[in-house]
């Protein structure tokens, strides 16, 4: 085979494009396929449809250059890489049809000698069930294709950088997909590719993030456990981490975003009888967020009664995670609209966004200045050690110790 190959790239999202436009710029022929006719459209302007930093230049530079061209539909390639969502289904179910409807968009196009590659976040043993399914329409390509799973695994607001440079765990349905799928990923891979077979890469990347969760779960119970006996968090993780192989991560509302919070679900789904504490950790995580509300709740009724009138409390950040204005799977936000729901006066904050449809937003310094209980959410950078002008504070991301 030549020693660039030509690409299509299934699906255009969040990975699918920034991924579709590194391989581009390395001067590999990428046509990027998705549903949407207006994702399509707009990259072909050499416009992008998400927010990620750094992608609107380079989706501009490689569609200018020729090297990247959206279409709906498949064509013949010699790499097919499949980034779709794996969303859920009834009860925390993991679905793969949007996986299964990306192999049937392609299957028409695979020729002999053909490597496809799973990117999507999937349950453990899909590779192998899309292996049926290709070969299930189209048995005379058995022994003739290459067939791999590679989780992408980078930091939303630093995908171009991470993409490029972060180690990959790749896993082949057998060691010749491997192989393929290793000589494939050294075109635009600067990390180490590390050999696997595609079950242990598929549990690879729901571990790395279970992992994760389970830890803060931690750091929440502990917050939680701390609150009653009348014990300062963050002053107690600081001491504890001093100890050269403790490394407890930080509370705060929740678990939010599209990973860390879904993932762990789709190992529990499957294996039920033993995921204990993969389980109790997404469990803990989310009670976190209604300790939280609750907390708030019964700060602003000891208010009223103080004071006979209701409190008006600043909810200082709305995103996920601090710095960034993705307001997806938010447990800062969760908190803010059950308040609303129950009726609390509410001053809503978040730096980094202009307007929500929602919810009216204020400036940081008027909602404080109008608040009688302040309430930090996420510890965005605008807020750290910020002027709480005397107000009553009631700190979950120890933004102002
Ligand atoms: N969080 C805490 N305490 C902490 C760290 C994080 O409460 O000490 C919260 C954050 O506020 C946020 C949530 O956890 O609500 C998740 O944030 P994150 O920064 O840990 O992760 P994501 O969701 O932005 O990205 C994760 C990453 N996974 C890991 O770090 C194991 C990323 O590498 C993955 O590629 C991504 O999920 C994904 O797509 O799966």
């Amino acid at each position: 085979m030549d020693s660039k190959p030509s690409v299509v790239m299934v699906g255009l999202g969040y990975i699918g494009l920034p991924t579709a436009a590194l391989i581009a710029s390395k001067g590999i022929n990428v046509t990027g396929v998705d549903i949407h006719q207006n994702v399509v459209d707009t990259i072909n302007k050499g416009e992008i449809h998400i927010v990620e930093p750094d992608l609107d230049g380079l989706v501009h530079y490689v569609v200018k250059e020729g090297f990247l061209k959206a279409s709906t539909t498949s064509i013949e390639a010699d790499v097919y890489l499949i980034a779709v969502p794996t969303p859920f289904k009834g009860e925390f179910e993991p679905d793969i049809s949007y996986v299964e409807a990306a192999t049937n968009a392609i299957l028409p196009t695979i020729n002999d000698g053909a490597l496809i590659i799973i990117e999507s976040t999937s349950p453990v043993g899909t590779t192998e069930k899309i292996q049926e399914l290709i070969f299930s329409k189209r048995p005379e390509l058995k022994g003739k294709i290459y067939l791999a799973y590679c989780p992408e695994r980078v930091l939303p607001g630093n995908v171009i950088h991470e993409l490029e440079h972060n180690d990959r765990a790749i896993g082949g349905i057998n060691e010749a997909s491997t192989e393929k799928a290793v000589w494939f990923y050294k075109h635009f891979v600067k990390g180490e590719l590390h050999k696997t077979n595609s079950k242990t890469a598929e549990m690879c990347k729901l571990v790395e993030n279970s992992s994760r969760d389970v830890q803060i779960a931690f750091a929440n119970e502990l917050s939680m456990i701390c609150d009653k006996a009348g014990i300062n968090v963050w002053e107690l993780i600081k001491l504890a981490n001093k100890h050269p192989r403790v490394n407890i991560l930080q509370p705060g509302t929740g678990v939010g975003g599209h990973c860390i919070a879904v993932d762990p679900w789709f190992i529990v789904s499957k294996f039920p009888d033993e995921s204990k504490i993969i389980r109790a950790a997404r469990e803990i995580n989310n009670y976190k967020t209604e300790w939280a509300a609750e907390k708030l709740k019964n700060k602003a009724l000891q208010f009223k009664i103080k004071n006979g009138r209701d409190a008006k409390i600043a909810c200082m950040g709305l995103a996920f995670k601090p710095n960034i204005d993705d307001l997806r799977e938010s447990p800062a936000l969760r908190v803010v609209e059950e308040l609303i729901t129950d009726g609390f006066d509410i001053l809503a904050v978040e730096p980094n966004v202009a307007s929500s449809k929602t919810m009216q937003l204020y400036l940081t310094e008027d909602a404080i200045n109008e608040a009688d209980i302040v309430a930090f959410l996420v510890s965005h950078r605008e807020f750290k050690n910020i002027d709480i002008k005397g107000k009553e504070v009631v700190d979950f991301v120890n933004c102002i110790s």
